[in-house]
């Protein structure tokens, strides 16, 4: 990608440890037109002092890290990769669906402590099954109907979903239910969080949510920290409210090692890794630069986010 960004432009790179710092991008963007990451915050104290960028490109699907508002501000347009990451995404989402549901971390866990013993009985080792249970879905755009797909066709699941807007016609073809909210929080065995955190949806899954949910309940995020109230889930699993979770984002990334959810064998968290396999990171950051040059070069990238279109 360096090579191709290369023969395209002048460019620095970032080579640090962890994202880099405010003070480091604001010293060296004075004269850069475009900008490639991921996750960084972009607001007014770093469009301040960029008066030559044209264009940031997000090197991932999810924007929440650009003030939309500033951006337009400052006549900067956004961009990110969608479509590349949908199935490796949602493949990682029903990794999530199983590790839980069959206890398999734990169980590893288990294993490689030389706790199992000849004799015993495996009852403690029960999960729940996957297959012919329902499924809920909360958010059910292209990465939530990749999901979907699995649970219905691969496990035979029934598939419940909440959207922003119906999509009948991905209803009828594939036989999904469009449920109200609280609907499907009360029927499904899995509630599956995909929905991009956004002002409106910070939070969307708190007490009330959890409180609604089966004591039976998986439930899975795959969408950003953000939008659950994570002290809520805490309490939800701590009371038995609900059985059990499986998280790849966290309010606070990377999380607290001293966190309540890391010290609960019913909660499997991973480190954010929805799209990281080599050849989708590969993807990712091929269309990032593509979307990069063409901004930087005035003509129109194929993935500007919808906040810019008009
Ligand atoms: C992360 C993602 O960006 O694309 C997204 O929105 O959540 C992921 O691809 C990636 O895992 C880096 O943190």
């Amino acid at each position: 990608m360096e090579t191709y960004i290369g023969q395209h432009c002048e460019y620095r790179k970032w080579d640090g440890e962890g994202p880099v710092s405010d003070e480091r991008l604001i010293a060296e963007i004075s004269d850069t037109e475009g900008l490639l990451i991921t996750g960084k915050k972009i607001d007014d104290s770093i469009l301040n002092q960029a008066p030559k960028l044209k264009i940031v490109s997000n090197a991932s699907v999810g924007y929440n890290n650009f003030d939309i508002e500033a951006m337009r501000k400052h006549n900067v347009m956004g961009t990110n990769t969608p479509h590349v990451l949908d199935d490796t995404v949602s493949d990682l989402v029903f990794g999530l669906i199983l590790s839980a549901a069959r206890r398999l971390p734990e169980l590893d866990h288990y294993v490689k402590q030389g706790r199992w013993k000849k004799g015993e009985g495996d009852k403690k080792f029960f999960g729940i099954d996957v297959h012919h249970a329902t499924l809920g879905l909360i958010g059910l755009g292209r990465i939530g109907e990749k999901i979907a797909k699995r649970g219905k066709y691969g496990f035979d699941m029934d598939v419940l979903y909440y959207n922003r807007s119906r999509k009948p016609d991905v209803e009828k073809e594939h036989g999904y239910t469009y449920a109200s909210l609280e609907y499907l929080l009360k029927h499904s065995d899995f509630v599956v969080l995909m929905t991009p955190l956004s002002p409106e949806t910070v939070h969307f899954i708190g007490r009330d949510e959890f409180k609604l949910m089966k004591e039976s309940a998986v439930f899975v995020n795959g969408s950003r920290g953000q939008t659950v109230d994570e002290d809520a889930m805490v309490e939800a699993l701590q009371t038995g409210e609900i059985r059990s979770v499986a998280l790849d984002v966290f309010q606070q990334e990377p999380v607290d090692p001293e966190h309540p959810l890391l010290k609960m064998p019913n909660a499997v968290t991973i480190p954010h890794i929805g799209s990281a396999t080599v050849k989708t990171r590969f993807d990712m950051a091929k269309l990032a630069a593509e979307n990069l040059m063409k901004g930087i070069n005035g003509e129109e990238p194929p993935n500007i986010v919808k906040e810019f279109m008009d």
